[in-house]
């Protein structure tokens, strides 16, 4: 006699996928299937978060680092809506990720029960499957199509399942449907191979724009710009795709890029696209030739009006260009990029040298970059802090994870949690400003809790920081940006791991030795000075309103009384 629950089916089939932990809290109207997960802990660890947003961002952060299935639960209602900002992370970077939402009894869905929200209704835009199970034989079934709806179209796949159901005994053995996944190389139409191949032995500057699309292709991506000696560019979640400090690489773009990036597409006569949707137009070529290969059809031509567009597999494709396009000869542009290049080094090191208190945030990273190691994970979080690692931070071979595209503050911690669960044996660093840590500090609690050690340091400006210069930068006074003092040390003590507080150059290195050699979560608090972060090259736009800002201090600090200055001053806002 078969006598097994629909819940222990659904941990059966998760198992059978693959999936080997599960982030959420537990609560009415998901309790029956929290109990088949305790009994199954062999096999399916359950990490209960303090907030189920952080629940959803790990799961979404496990996904980018391991291209596996993330999975989180919630219990319905206000469970389920605390999951939405980590399920839009994972929607906008591609991630796929599987929700459980319990709801309440099958028999009362409908009824504005305790609890009760409109699920499918609430799920509806940030799905790529969203169902409520109906009943307990199409569990199995419902749950397999879910996992490969998430997998296949790299989204989140919601499974609201009425606590009763997982309840439910099932008579007979239930026959799954086919676990195999089968996968595709995507090749480009030949035709397209062949005007993409002219364009590239026509070019005299070609210049590689690379996104995270790209992330598998180390080797091609490099073998094809070596042969057509173009220099890469890589957008921000495509960071870590080759060693920051490669010498075809350019760094990244836009407001956190870099000088000679800039340069180099205001010069090209080729722009190729790989795997990325850079969205700033302004900081492409004004009119230059482009070729864009992506795998998703749908993304040529969205951002720039290409001329040849490929559509297929990153590796595949770049191989195949690297193979058949011509050597170019003319090495000039590639050796001017490159010594614009070192310049640009050479100008960080310089300000990355400085010794002052309180710290300068780029003094930072050079010594981080001596305590993390070469495979670690970072996970960064959002705010200028996000500017101050990609652009001083040279990634060798780590991982590299953010929020890039819903770029919720936040998401560091998260992603250090999920990236210790991914590879314990790896080094998890989460780099935080003070306002996006104070997001989800309390789930440090939960990296104390599951003995995850990792390194969390706060860029700790009493500011957020990021926000303080966007109102300047559109010519406004800075408002509500300061954030409260608070000892991020302290707290990382009371929470049972270690804290470092760093308020003077010579204590940042010894705490970060410490931090990386705990075998707690650790926290290095460094008190630092606020700084904007400059673009690497400013526009006469953001010049001319950074400058309606100093005037507009100038006037509110020294409150002048001179009528025929206000006079101006008003006209001019
Ligand atoms: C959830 C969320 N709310 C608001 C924002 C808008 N935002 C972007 S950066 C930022 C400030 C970040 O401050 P902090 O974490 O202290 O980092 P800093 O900029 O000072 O380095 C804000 C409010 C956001 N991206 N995400």
């Amino acid at each position: 006699m078969f006598d097994k629950s629909t819940g222990e089916i659904l941990v059966d089939t998760l198992s059978d996928w693959g999936v080997d932990h599960v982030y959420g809290l537990p609560g009415d109207s998901i309790n029956h299937f929290v109990d088949n997960l305790r009994s199954s802990e062999d096999r399916m660890k359950f990490i209960q978060v303090r907030h189920e947003e952080v629940g959803a961002l790990s799961a979404a952060s496990y996904a980018k680092i391991t291209g596996k299935i993330g999975v989180c639960l919630s219990i319905a209602g206000p469970g389920a809506i605390h999951l939405l900002n980590g399920l839009y992370d994972a929607k906008a970077d591609g991630a796929p990720v599987l929700v459980i939402a319990g709801q309440v009894d099958s028999t009362q869905v409908g009824t504005d029960q305790f609890q009760e929200v409109n699920l499918e209704r609430m799920f509806d835009d940030v799905a790529v499957f969203n169902k409520r199970v109906q009943s307990a034989e199409s569990l199995p079934d419902i749950t397999n199509q879910a996992i490969r709806t998430a997998v296949e179209k790299k989204g989140v796949a919601i499974l609201t399942i009425p606590d009763d159901l997982a309840a439910e005994k099932v008579k007979q053995k239930v026959k799954n449907t086919s676990l195999i996944r089968s996968q595709a190389v995507v090749h480009p139409d030949p035709s397209n191979l062949q005007e993409a191949l002219q364009l590239v032995n026509e070019a005299k500057r070609p210049v590689i724009l690379a996104g995270k699309g790209a992330k598998h292709s180390r080797e091609e991506l490099l073998q094809f710009a070596e042969k057509v000696a173009a220099p890469i560019i890589l957008s921000l979640p495509g960071k870590g795709t080759i060693p920051d400090v490669h010498p075809y690489n350019l760094g990244q773009l836009g407001q956190i890029g870099t000088k000679p990036a800039y340069e180099a597409m205001e010069e090209t006569d080729l722009l190729i696209m790989v795997g990325t949707s850079f969205p700033y137009r302004d900081y492409l070529p004004d009119d230059a030739k482009a070729i864009q290969l992506d795998i998703e059809p749908t993304q040529i031509g969205k951002r720039y009006p290409v001329t040849v567009g490929l559509i297929g597999d990153a590796k595949w494709t770049l191989s195949h260009l690297a193979e058949n396009s011509h050597y170019q000869e003319d090495r000039d542009f590639i050796e001017k990029c490159q010594e614009n290049m070192k310049n640009w080094w050479s100008h960080l090191e310089s300000i990355e040298s400085e010794r002052s208190t309180p710290i300068k945030p780029q003094e930072i990273m050079p010594e981080l970059q001596k305590v993390v190691e070469d495979d670690a994970v970072l996970s960064v979080d959002v705010g200028n802090v996000t500017v101050w690692t990609a652009r001083h931070f040279r990634v060798t071979n780590q991982k590299f994870i953010l929020s890039s595209w819903m770029a919720t503050m936040g998401c560091g911690l998260p992603g250090a949690i999920a990236a210790k669960i991914a590879h314990p044996e790896r080094q998890a660093v989460a780099i935080c400003g003070d306002g996006g840590f104070s997001m989800v500090m309390q789930d440090f609690l939960t990296a104390v809790k599951y003995q995850l050690p990792m390194m969390v340091v706060i860029f700790n400006n009493e500011r957020l920081g990021m926000i303080k210069y966007e109102q300047q930068a559109i010519g406004n006074l800075d408002y509500e940006t300061e954030l409260k003092d608070f000892d991020f040390a302290a707290f990382a003590h009371t929470a049972g791991g270690e804290g470092y507080r760093v308020e003077k150059h010579e204590e940042l290195l010894p705490a970060l030795e410490r931090a990386a050699k705990s075998t707690k979560p650790a926290i290095v608090d460094i008190v630092i000075e606020d700084q904007a972060p400059l673009p690497g090259k400013v526009t006469y736009e953001q010049a001319s309103s950074y400058s309606k800002y100093m005037l507009k201090k100038a006037f509110k600090e020294q409150e002048l009384d001179m009528p025929p200055l206000k006079k101006a001053l008003k006209r001019i806002f």
